[in-house]
């Protein structure tokens, strides 16, 4: 590794709504790991507005990494989000697969939330990203992406620890090493499940009157970068967690519009003292 780490970030760039990239790259950044975007897709705003610009980046990515490849650039982490075709999660997985000594997989399986996959994510893209799961270190489903994946019924937004244990080992069925299943809700109370080597732990906080966009992406990027700085997952998830938390209560304190996402910025000084000496 050199004096920063390098991390490839798979994922979208949207103007507007704060989520994938325009999330991962200040976040890693202020922990001090370079985040070296691979853009899957350019929108004007996310999915979860009304409307907005979609320009799907598939058959530009080959070029792209070819060109990264021919340049010998070697990573210590691969993070993937949101992965706009078929096509670009067969090229995610190959990417993986090309380098000899495989760096570090963190798989953001975003496909969908509330019980419902994004309006660009289809059922044949839901198959690939199983295959894709199988190479990862660690994946972060939300509930209704570890649901999907498991293929286990959704019905709302809790699940007990002993669903979380069957379908985070069906994942680990599939080859991902550990899964962490992120915003559970139970009562008053928001857990992110942990499991990994067969044990499994929940880290749990106060659940903030609103879900906002973003939150799932802002979790795994702090945990990607704290993942690639050595940390281990438990310890990664907890200050995640909490990291999302205080960023859920800044952001509706002040009354901040849901579809512009979760509120980070006044906040990343808190990473970046916890990391950076
Ligand atoms: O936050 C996940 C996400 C990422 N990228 C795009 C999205 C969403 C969620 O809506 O629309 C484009």
């Amino acid at each position: 590794m050199g004096i920063i780490p390098k991390v490839a970030a798979i994922n979208d760039i949207s103007g507007f709504g704060r989520c994938s990239l325009t999330i991962a790259m200040p976040v890693l950044s202020v922990m001090g790991v370079q985040c070296c975007p691979l853009p899957t897709a350019v929108l004007s705003r996310h999915t979860g507005f009304e409307s907005f610009y979609f320009k799907d980046l598939t058959d530009s990515l080959p070029d792209y990494i070819s060109n990264w490849k021919e340049s010998e650039i070697e990573f210590d982490a691969i993070y993937s989000g949101f992965l706009g075709s078929l096509e670009q999660i067969k090229i995610t997985e190959g990417f993986i697969n090309s380098f000899s000594k495989k760096p570090f997989c963190v798989i953001d399986t975003v496909m969908g939330d509330k019980g419902r996959l994004y309006s660009t994510y289809t059922k044949e893209m839901c198959d690939e990203l199983k295959r894709l799961v199988a190479v990862a270190d660690v994946i972060t489903p939300n509930v209704t992406e570890a649901c999907y994946l498991a293929d286990v019924e959704y019905k709302g937004e809790n699940l007990s620890v002993l669903e979380c244990e069957y379908i985070s080992s069906r994942l680990c069925d599939y080859g991902a090493k550990a899964v962490v299943i992120t915003g559970i809700e139970y009562k008053d109370k928001l857990l992110n499940y942990v499991y990994n080597n067969k044990k499994g732990t929940s880290f749990v906080t106060k659940k903030s009157q609103q879900s906002f966009s973003g939150t799932g992406d802002l979790f795994a990027s702090v945990l990607t970068g704290m993942l690639v700085k050595g940390y281990n997952l438990n310890h990664a998830v907890q200050i995640a967690t909490r990291f999302i938390y205080s960023c859920l209560k800044y952001t509706t304190k002040h009354n901040a519009p849901v579809s512009e996402g979760v509120v980070f910025e006044p906040l990343l000084y808190k990473l970046g003292g916890l990391l950076n000496e």
